[in-house]
């Protein structure tokens, strides 16, 4: 894949780096617009003779909407991406072979997906790390989910994906939790660890995940693409599937999994693209 330079736009200069920058920012915004009206008195009187709605005057209350309205877009982590029917499958696409081959000669390396195993680091369990199978991971229940996959390179195709949803994978395979209690990945997933890395076997390609993304319903881990089994260069036998997110966080062939405290390392947001690279 080429470094080729993307066009911003407004929305993406103003995408904070981190939830709290987002709560500082909106915090900040509203407390602006509270000073450029609060400067006029009859402005605030009129304000505190309206007609209050829970408690607190409706034009105020009218701010905290759109504060939260802002918050919760950005940030629900169950807003969904659209879905497409079979038919609006679109021709296959292949792009970015990081960490798919020989760094020195760049061929794909002699990597056999037949002998490959996850490794599964910091999680909750005893034994960590775990090396998992693909038939154990095959045994979660399966989802198909034809999606759109956007590339900041500025195209786009809907392909049809088979795997598990990540989060039915971090349910049998939990995170920690922030404090040592047992972990609920679909009650209490604010209690986790708050990211997931990925990298590929041979370490050339990364990504890093916040863990509310890593865990929306539509994230998988796949195995088959447009009904067949995938393709080296998709990224068998395992590839990430996550859909709010642009292209280069879905991971072909991953190696490993890691949960951690600590942001984990990105290869694009080392390249200078925004960490999250969400949609
Ligand atoms: N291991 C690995 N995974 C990767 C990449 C890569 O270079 N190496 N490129 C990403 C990018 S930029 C895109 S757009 C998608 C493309 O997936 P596809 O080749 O299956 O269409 O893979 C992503 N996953
Ligand atoms: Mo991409």
């Amino acid at each position: 894949m080429r470094k080729i330079q993307r066009d911003f736009t407004p929305r993406e200069v103003m995408e904070p780096s981190s939830p709290q920058d987002m709560r500082r920012i909106s915090r900040r915004s509203f407390a602006w617009a509270g000073v450029a009206v609060a400067s006029t008195y009859g402005v605030l009187h009129w304000i505190f003779t309206r007609r209050q709605d829970n408690g607190i005057p409706w034009p105020l209350r009218r701010g905290l909407d759109v504060n939260e309205q802002v918050w919760t877009d950005i940030y629900d982590g169950k807003r969904k991406v659209p879905t497409y029917a079979d038919s609006q499958i679109t021709e296959e696409r292949e792009n970015g072979d990081e960490g798919l081959h020989n760094t020195d000669d760049d061929t794909l390396d002699d990597f056999d997906p037949a002998t490959w195993k996850l490794h599964l680091v910091g999680s909750a369990s005893d034994s960590d790390p775990i090396e998992i199978t693909l038939a154990d991971i095959q045994k979660l229940p399966h989802v198909e989910q034809v999606t759109e996959l956007f590339c900041i390179e500025g195209w786009s195709i809907v392909q049809k994906w088979k795997g598990v949803r990540f989060v039915d994978f971090a349910a049998k395979y939990p995170p920690p939790t922030t404090d040592g209690s047992e972990a609920d990945v679909v009650k209490a997933p604010e209690m986790l660890v708050p990211y997931v890395g990925m990298k590929t076997p041979n370490g050339g390609y990364y990504v890093g995940l916040d863990m509310q993304s890593a865990l929306h319903p539509q994230t998988l881990l796949c195995w088959e693409m447009n009904g067949k089994p995938l393709e080296v260069e998709h990224g068998a036998p395992l590839r990430l599937v996550i859909p709010t997110k642009y292209g280069v966080k879905n991971i072909k062939r991953i190696g490993t999994i890691t949960y951690s405290t600590d942001r984990p390392k990105d290869y694009w947001a080392e390249q200078g693209y925004d960490w999250y690279a969400g949609l």
